[in-house]
């Protein structure tokens, strides 16, 4: 029996991702647009506790303002109707085509303030609708053409952007955390804060960096062949793991934004046993939504669509499964014990010890049987068979 979601598993979606009509830069739609607050009452009723979306998303571009608070008053509506909460939201400064040189760093400056005013309309609505994050992807942040963007100089604008909006939402109160979504390339050639480690080194630049941190798709760092769950547990020890984008990759190439656990499926397992069961060696635990930035494939029909946002809750909730059954298996603790897994936790320097008492102990150096330890085996072929092993239910 597959296991039920419910509210309490905090899953959430972006309305985009139901909502996507499957338009692809070879071929057209190939199914309706969603009313938002049909996809809401879809998703409430498969035990999606929250919502997420960019302003476009609910209200197209260019809605003049009667019009826009009808939608917003329907939408609450629908909201209170189901329980949803808004975990989050975020703003497209991407699809229309002011917007093709980038947003906040387009070397057009007008577009630049434009941008930021877009951004701060949504963020009044987001602090009226409880959002507690707010998510940055840059998708046109960036270019093809190395000398006709000034890097330096788009970092800076990039870095005024962020801390006038972070000051904004300081100045007024807003209980809003902001989330850097880095992504690699697509739809730009390259895109500034490409991955994880760039957007922590960004934000470590900001005036207001306390309220910002990073929200990783795990599509996103696979598109750049890097570790997603490595990634995150970076982000976690830095205190910045603010948001996640969950999804699916298979390898590097276009953003495949498959259902969660359909690309590498041993790395979801090890995203799972991170973000429910923590590092090993203790420290800071996410608690945010468990949001699904994914795509129903194109080939989906409707009906194909909710299954596939079923999918992305249900594999989560088997690999939960899977990483409990791990990590209480005796003969897991002993392999953690046999690859020294706690052993790191432990701190090289004794309390007290400087670098002195370092020099001082010859069993560190002098008398350290360094051949000895070299022909230590680790074990981790083990530790992976048993995750493995567990993973495929044969535990
Ligand atoms: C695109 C991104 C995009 C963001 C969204 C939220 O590749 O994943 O979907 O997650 O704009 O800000
Ligand atoms: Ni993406
Ligand atoms: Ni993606
Ligand atoms: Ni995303």
């Amino acid at each position: 029996t597959m296991p039920q979601p419910t509210r309490e598993d905090r899953f959430s979606f972006g309305l985009w991702t139901v909502g996507w009509p499957a338009r692809d830069p070879f071929g057209d739609a190939t199914r309706p647009a969603i009313d938002p607050v049909e996809s809401v009452h879809r998703l409430a009723e498969l035990g999606c506790w929250g919502v997420n979306f960019h302003d476009d998303d609910l209200i197209p571009f260019g809605t003049e303002a009667a019009e826009r608070d009808r939608i917003i008053a329907r939408f609450k509506a629908a909201l209170a109707d189901t329980g949803t909460v808004v975990t989050t939201m975020t703003t497209n400064l991407f699809t229309h085509p002011v917007f093709k040189d980038g947003a906040f760093t387009s070397n057009d400056r007008g577009v630049r303030r434009f941008a930021l005013r877009k951004v701060i309309r949504n963020l009044d609505l987001a602090a009226e609708l409880g959002a507690k994050t707010y998510v940055f992807w840059g998708g046109r942040e960036g270019a093809e053409v190395d000398s006709g963007k000034d890097i330096a100089a788009a970092l800076d604008r990039y870095r005024e952007g962020i801390d006038l909006l972070a000051a904004y939402v300081k100045e007024q109160g807003y209980d809003i955390r902001f989330a850097i979504e880095p992504k690699p390339n697509e739809p730009r050639g390259d895109i500034l804060l490409p991955t994880l480690g760039h957007a922590l080194a960004f934000i470590a630049e900001l005036e207001h960096g306390d309220i910002v941190g990073v929200n990783p798709e795990v599509g996103h760092e696979q598109m750049a062949g890097l570790n997603y769950t490595a990634g995150i547990a970076q982000a976690l020890w830095a205190g910045k793991l603010f948001h996640i984008d969950l999804n699916g990759q298979r390898g590097i190439k276009y953003d495949q934004d498959l259902v969660f656990g359909h690309g590498d499926l041993l790395s979801a397992f090890a995203t799972v046993d991170l973000l429910e069961n923590g590092a090993p060696g203790g420290g800071p635990k996410y608690d945010g939504p468990l949001h699904f930035d994914y795509k129903p494939l194109r080939t989906e029909d409707i009906d194909g669509v909710w299954a596939s946002a079923a999918a992305n809750m249900s594999t989560y909730l088997l690999l939960k499964e899977r990483a409990a059954a791990f990590r209480a298996d005796p003969e897991v603790a002993e392999a953690f014990a046999v690859s020294g897994v706690a052993e790191l936790a432990k701190p090289t320097l004794n309390p007290g010890e400087t670098v002195a008492d370092l020099k001082a102990d010859r069993s560190a150096f002098e008398d350290y049987d360094a051949v000895k330890a070299g022909e230590r085996g680790y074990g981790y072929v083990r530790l992976n068979q048993l995750a493995v092993e567990h993973l495929m239910g044969a535990r």
